[in-house]
């Protein structure tokens, strides 16, 4: 009945996504993690860590963001960082185990002059060894052109929501306008990072949407992040409704089993989260997640609690040697010396 695992498909109807929600929740999990184990290393994780290097006073409306210059939030403005600032951050989440550094900043989309600033922190980022993200708004053709040779690996920018839900929760620029910044980035050689955030007040169908719009791109984004809404006093969905817990790792489940060979970000909002709940999403597919004390303005568990979690469940960090006595996902104790 249903499609072998490997299968990587770019024309999922709202219906076929839809019934993959539908699932009992044992026989959606089962089904993600055969895709899983199909397309990825099991029991391993890529670890990502970021850094605001611009913050604040961001002229966009996004309803969930705590940088946007509309709502009272207290974050306070910062002007673009030092490169040398970023150097010895990305040097630190290297020596913590970072594979990848991904630096955001609240921009609508970035100036010519502010744009050469980050092309020398890419360099550094580069020359340290570990993988550049960047997530800076809107890009054209040229300015994606100028990251790229930068040498920027991957560039982060969300749907954030399905196409029909989008205008609740942004007014300033469109879902269109989203996809060609991310057309821009495909076209420039950069790898996609591309997700959205669930908690925002969205339905099941405007979840299944966003997945779906993700899927149906002409090539899945190599890195997906699902955020759970993080609420942030002062903005306007401060007072969103809590999402189950399980239907949040359906999200994750639907997004493994839609986008086999992608990574899947468990995201923002792994604060708020039990470590039995992050199991269950690294059950689900999850196999990246943000790492260090801090995401952009908001709070992330701790580096000693993560390592603590990955100890407990057997995960070893993406790109890490592999421990001597781990030879497989029958291996008693495979990670506790390999998290750290
Ligand atoms: N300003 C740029 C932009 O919007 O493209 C880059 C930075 S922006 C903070 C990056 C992403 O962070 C947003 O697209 C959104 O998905 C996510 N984000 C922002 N605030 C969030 C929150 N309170 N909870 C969860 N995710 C959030
Ligand atoms: C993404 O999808 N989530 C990250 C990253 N891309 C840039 C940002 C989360 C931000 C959470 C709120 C904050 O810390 O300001
Ligand atoms: Fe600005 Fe990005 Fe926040 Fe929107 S999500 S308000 S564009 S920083």
């Amino acid at each position: 009945m249903s499609p072998p695992p490997a299968t990587v498909r770019h024309d999922w109807s709202q219906q076929e996504v839809q019934a993959l929600f539908a699932l009992p929740f044992i026989d959606l999990l089962l089904r993600a993690q055969q895709v899983h184990r199909a397309h990825h290393e099991a029991n391993t994780v890529q670890m990502s860590t970021l850094l605001s290097i611009k913050t604040g006073a961001c002229p966009e409306d996004c309803a969930y963001c705590p940088q946007s210059v509309r709502y009272d939030t207290g974050v306070e403005a910062e002007a673009l960082m030092q490169v040398e600032q970023v150097r010895a951050a990305a040097g630190r989440a290297k020596a913590a185990g970072a594979t990848r550094f991904c630096m955001g900043a609240a921009y609508r989309s970035p100036k010519a002059r502010e744009l050469k600033v980050i092309a020398q922190m890419i360099r550094e980022v580069r020359a340290l060894g570990l993988e550049s993200c960047a997530t800076l708004g809107m890009l054209t053709p040229a300015q994606a052109a100028e990251l790229r040779a930068a040498g920027l690996d991957y560039y982060n920018h969300n749907l954030d929501t399905s196409p029909e839900f989008y205008g609740e929760i942004i007014s300033t620029r469109t879902y269109q306008d989203r996809l060609d910044t991310l057309e821009a980035v495909r076209e420039a050689g950069m790898k996609v990072c591309c997700g959205g955030i669930v908690g925002m007040g969205e339905s099941a169908a405007d979840r299944a949407g966003l997945l779906r719009t993700l899927a149906n791109l002409p090539v899945h984004p190599e890195s997906v992040p699902i955020n759970q809404l993080v609420k942030v006093a002062g903005t306007p969905l401060a007072g969103a409704a809590a999402v189950d817990p399980f239907d949040f790792v359906r999200i994750i489940a639907v997004a493994r089993v839609l986008m086999p060979a992608s990574h899947v970000r468990l995201s923002a909002g792994r604060e708020a989260m039990s470590d039995e709940l992050q199991a269950l999403c690294f059950m689900a597919g999850a196999n990246s997640i943000f790492y260090g004390e801090r995401l952009l303005t908001t709070g992330n568990p701790d580096v000693e609690r993560d390592r603590q979690l990955f100890a407990r469940l057997g995960l070893v960090p993406e790109g890490a040697a592999a421990p001597a006595h781990a030879t497989g996902a029958e291996t008693a104790q495979p990670a506790a010396a390999a998290a750290h």
